[in-house]
């Protein structure tokens, strides 16, 4: 694993942050942010001022350029309140779709998460210990096409890095005959019941999911599954691709007001453990959120990926 001690950030601008944060709320249709805060937070992206984030996101989630990260890091401004930075951030997520939740908790708000607590497992979201690299929801007909984290408060034990692992590339590090074990519907992950905004469970499914030309259109992939009783017999396949993913793995460090985007087709999330929590008090210890986004072509991002390659092709033809 490569430890990124400074990673590309994009800065979003204070005056851009402030504008989302000011022109959106956390108003909720369903599991959704409501579309009326869709359509103020783009009237602000597209106002002016916002070109190097749309240009940011653009560059480095680019579905069309399979050699591009498939994740940005954004810097929103440290000192904007818990509130704010969470409208800002969802605003940031309606530049490539529908910021929504997949799993509701307490009043149904956009951004889960709460205080990391020793009560919880470990490995859960909100744990103290290591999440193995996964992507979120692989086990449905619909998996969100980005997922996002956006950090309150880093760990003051400094643990809890984020892990990155490139997906496409760890397939192509397998052969052939691993490649099509992973391709049978036959692998296991968790439950996934009541999930919101991901369509019926899928299981069992498979891990590589190919379209009609051969290219890889999900990678339904949680480490947790070599572990998984259901997938007993397939152990040694699963155990082959969590090494080929190690090795395209980097570690970014995240402090507050980060926003860590993925998009869920390319790349798969993770964390190292925490550091020591003894005797950090409540209210101390690292808080992190979540959210995911639907992928929608409309969204100024695409769009302006869309008017690039629009201008490129006028050049060429010139
Ligand atoms: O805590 C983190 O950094 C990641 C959490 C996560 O990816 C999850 O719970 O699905
Ligand atoms: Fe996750």
């Amino acid at each position: 694993m490569t430890r990124v001690e400074d990673p590309v950030r994009v800065v979003l601008p204070r005056t851009l942050a402030v504008s989302l944060a000011a022109a959106c709320t956390t108003q909720m249709e369903e599991h959704r942010w409501s579309a009326g805060n869709v359509a103020a937070a783009r009237s602000v992206l597209t106002g002016g001022g916002a070109e190097v984030l749309l240009g940011a996101l653009a560059e480095r989630l680019d579905r069309g350029s399979p050699s591009l990260p498939g994740w940005v890091l954004l810097a929103l401004p440290a000192t904007l309140g818990d509130e704010e930075l969470q409208v800002a951030a969802a605003g940031v997520l309606a530049a490539l779709g529908r910021p929504f939740f997949s799993i509701r908790q307490g009043d149904g708000r956009l951004w889960i998460g709460e205080e990391t607590s020793s009560a919880k497992d470990r490995a859960s979201f909100g744990g103290t210990g290591a999440q193995a690299l996964h992507i979120d929801a692989p086990n449905v007909q619909c998996v969100p096409e980005y997922t996002s984290l956006l950090v309150l408060r880093a760990d003051p034990a400094g643990g809890g890095a984020s892990l990155l692992g490139d997906l496409r590339a760890a397939v192509a590090r397998l052969d052939e005959a691993d490649r099509a074990a992973l391709r049978e519907p036959v692998f296991f992950e968790g439950q996934a019941e009541g999930l919101c905004g991901v369509g019926a469970p899928r299981m069992p499914f498979p891990v590589l999911e190919d379209n009609e030309d051969g290219q890889p259109v999900w990678v339904r992939w949680a480490a947790k599954m070599i572990r998984d009783p259901r997938n007993a017999s397939r152990t040694a396949v699963l155990e082959r691709f969590a090494a080929a993913l190690a090795e395209t793995t980097v570690a970014l460090t995240l402090g507050r007001g980060q926003l860590l985007v993925v998009d869920q087709r390319r790349t798969a999330h993770g964390r190292t453990a925490l550091g020591h929590q003894q005797g950090l008090a409540d209210g101390t210890r690292r808080w992190i959120m979540q959210a995911k986004a639907t992928f929608d072509p409309a969204a100024p991002a695409h769009q302006t990926l869309n008017a690039a390659k629009a201008a490129a092709g006028r050049r060429n033809d010139a």
